[in-house]
């Protein structure tokens, strides 16, 4: 680092994707007018994984005027959790009110990011080819899908499709629809078809505890008062009711000894209990692993919808899938017209299959050959002036994934501040305060409620919980400004 070099320098900034994260990125910088920005998008449209997923019955389980941008409140949300398609609306009005379309390149998937001579040089599978000084990764954690390996599921007869690959054009009104897997987006899809297929078979290798979450539409009387008075909107993001949620949430999940845990577990248990009269569905859909291990599934009218008669539900192990639908384990076929694969997402790719070439060699899929990490989710040793949005070991949970990248952008934005001042050329997170980072981050990973014994999306592959595994106020604390002690300052 070189204090007497302070001119001010004018960056050049590529945005890596065009979802909730890179769209905030965009506007900031945009905002500030002191940086040449462009973004980079693989598809067509902005929104992310709101572009990617419309299965029917999507929806937020974080109350929508929380799953917000802290700048541009939205007094129109229809609900207490807002369905899919308006978030993807809301996004593409924010880009349009803030004009960012013209910074992003559409359908430019990048291919590879490799530092040399101090920029970064950014190529797209199509071959556009890019520099820049500061790259922000904002790529986001659920969008590349799982196929489950399951013998013949090539043989189904029947339409089938992931369940971010919805295929509209495939009636469902009066057909035999079998969901398989019930995260969220199993749980959701079952709920919404209820009623509209003839059957609706929900097949789940391991039952999930839920949280009962009232869902109650916002009235035109309500949509004026927000509109009005704003500070009705800041009562639900940012009032006692939310936060204190969030706050609970966080300490039970990082001590699963605690009220809080107890609590929590209390509720999904009375939820099960009081929901499901026939005692023999209620034994088949009880979980046999703590609450919040797997992510909590939040739903008004789960239970309800599996009590119908149209619907069934199935618990146990596929032993394959035949022309005419899906056979268990114990030998029962379950005749299909329509299969969903609600099985989830390789979250812990994250950016990848991008190549990106750090300082000296430093190589994304070597750093990253044990586990995906990095500081704050944001930095890592060897990336210099590479910065992510929600990557890994950031929080996850039942909570607002906007806010903690807003946290993480007032955090980036202050980094891209040190550039920009010409305190130095290049920043990225010191590699022993990495290290130990680390070791600590996984030791205490191992002690949350992710590591008493389920399998989820949130483990590496070394069964370790990925994400931040520390209080939510914790995490505000650290990304409230960073200490420059523990960056390499360079140039
Ligand atoms: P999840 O939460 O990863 O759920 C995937 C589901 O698919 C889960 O129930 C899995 O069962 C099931 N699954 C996966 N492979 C198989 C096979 N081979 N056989 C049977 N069942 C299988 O994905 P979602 O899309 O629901 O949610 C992802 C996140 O999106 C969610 O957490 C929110 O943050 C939004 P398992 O439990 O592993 O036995």
């Amino acid at each position: 680092m070189n204090e007497s070099k302070s001119t001010p320098r004018k960056l050049r900034i590529v945005i890596i994707g065009a979802g909730m994260a890179g769209i905030l990125a965009a506007i900031r910088l945009r905002e500030a007018g002191k940086h040449e920005v462009a973004v980079y998008e693989k598809s067509g449209r902005i929104g992310g994984t709101w572009r990617e997923n419309t299965y029917p019955g999507l929806n937020c389980d974080v109350p929508a005027h929380a799953y917000t941008y802290s700048f541009a409140p939205n007094p129109d949300w229809s609900s207490f959790l807002a369905p899919g398609p308006e978030i993807q609306s809301y996004f593409e009005n924010v880009v349009r009110r803030h004009d960012i379309s013209p910074l992003i390149r559409f359908s430019q998937e990048v291919k590879s990011c490799v530092w040399r001579d101090g920029r970064w040089r950014i190529e797209t599978v199509h071959g556009m080819k890019d520099e820049a000084d500061v790259v922000i990764a904002a790529t986001g954690v659920l969008h590349h899908i799982s196929i489950p390996q399951i013998d013949g599921l090539e043989s189904f007869a029947g339409a089938k499709f992931h369940t971010a690959r919805w295929d509209h054009s495939v009636p469902l009104d009066g057909k035999r629809v079998g969901i398989i897997g019930n995260g969220s987006t199993g749980v959701q899809i079952v709920s919404a078809l209820a009623g509209r297929a003839s059957h609706v078979t929900h097949i789940q290798r391991t039952p999930q505890w839920i949280m009962p979450m009232p869902n109650d539409p916002y009235t035109d009387e309500q949509r004026t008062a927000f509109r009005k008075d704003p500070a009705l909107i800041d009562q639900i993001r940012y009032g006692e009711w939310y936060t204190s949620m969030v706050r609970r949430f966080t300490e039970a999940i990082t001590d699963h000894q605690s009220e809080q845990m107890y609590e929590i577990e209390a509720i999904v248990r009375n939820n099960l209990e009081q929901s499901v009269k026939d005692p023999v569905l209620r034994e088949k859909l009880r979980p046999d692993y703590r609450a919040a291990c797997k992510r909590l599934i939040y739903s008004p009218d789960y239970y309800q919808a599996v009590q119908r008669p149209d619907v069934g539900v199935v618990v146990g192990r596929i032993a394959r899938i035949e022309p005419e639908g899906v056979r268990m384990q114990d030998g029962t076929l379950h005749a299909l017209d329509v299969l969903a694969l609600a099985t989830g997402f390789k979250a812990h790719l994250y950016m990848r299959p991008m190549t990106v070439q750090g300082r000296d060699g430093a190589d994304l899929d070597v750093f990253w050959a044990r586990h995906a990490t990095s500081y704050l989710g944001i930095s890592m040793p060897g990336f210099p002036n590479f910065f992510m949005l929600n990557g890994p070991t950031g929080p996850v949970g039942n909570f607002s994934l906007i806010d903690i990248a807003e946290r993480q952008w007032g955090y980036i934005d202050q980094l891209i501040a040190t550039l920009e001042s010409g305190r130095c050329r290049e920043i990225s997170v010191n590699a022993a305060l990495m290290k130990d980072f680390d070791q600590r981050r996984i030791a205490a990973a191992k002690k949350t409620v992710f590591a008493t014994g389920c399998k989820s999306w949130y483990l590496d592959a070394d069964g370790v919980p990925s994400s931040w595994p520390w209080s939510y106020d914790a995490f505000a604390e650290q990304t409230a400004a960073p200490r420059f002690e523990e960056f390499d300052l360079v140039g």
